[in-house]
């Protein structure tokens, strides 16, 4: 099984370069911001809740991605693999996808990190922030603050997954095409 964690600050092209990811290895895609999104559009408790953070460029609990994580896993018993988008962004978060996921015997592959400048991050997203009716896209102190928590709360994830030999940096910086090239190449040698 193939499970992947595609890791990077805010806008460096993870939903993006999911996309290409599901479609070249036939991994199930699990984007805890597009599930959060999805609560909010259907307007659920866990959606209200949720959205107070998210508009604020904070991090939503651990248990509530936690518990949507979990039950999509259970949802997908029969899949090759995962990519995991936006999911672990704590400490806490990697612990429980190890046990959820030790549950079934398989282990993270690798966690593949987007490396993109700053300012490249903040010109993105307040590109798409003017198409996408994101209300955390279309401030830069929000967006700042994503980036600032992002650093603090996320960044040491890095940490956790190099010492069992699994953190591959990519650069996330050029065309969709040239950056999928080099996550593919990567992802092919696992
Ligand atoms: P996410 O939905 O994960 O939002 P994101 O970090 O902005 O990444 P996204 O995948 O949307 O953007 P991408 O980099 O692909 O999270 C939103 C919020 O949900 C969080 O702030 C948090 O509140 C909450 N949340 C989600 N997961 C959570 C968790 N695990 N724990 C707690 N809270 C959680 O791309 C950005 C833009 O760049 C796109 O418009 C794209 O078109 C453009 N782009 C991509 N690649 C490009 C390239 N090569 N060149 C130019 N533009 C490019």
């Amino acid at each position: 099984m193939l499970n992947l964690v595609l890791f990077g600050p805010p806008g460096a092209g993870k939903g993006t370069q999911a996309e290409f990811l599901i479609e070249t290895f036939g991994l199930i895609h699990l984007s805890t911001g597009d599930l959060l999104r999805s609560e909010i559009a259907a307007q659920t408790e866990l959606g209200i809740a949720a959205k107070k953070n998210m508009d604020k460029g904070e991090l939503v609990p651990d248990a509530i991605v936690i518990g949507m994580i979990k039950s999509k896993l259970e949802a997908h018993k029969e899949a090759k693999g995962f990519i995991f988008d936006g999911f672990p962004r704590t400490v806490d978060q990697a612990k429980a996808l190890d046990v959820l996921l030790n549950e079934n015997n398989t282990p993270i592959s690798a966690m593949l990190c987007l490396q993109v400048e700053t300012n490249e991050l903040i010109d993105r997203l307040l590109s798409r922030g003017k198409v996408s009716g994101r209300a955390d896209d279309q401030n830069q102190s929000i967006i700042e603050n994503r980036i600032a928590v992002y650093t603090q709360k996320t960044f040491p994830l890095i940490e956790y997954y190099t010492p069992q030999g699994k953190h591959y940096n990519i650069d996330g910086m050029g065309s969709v095409e040239e950056i999928a090239g080099r996550l593919k190449a990567v992802v092919e040698k696992l």
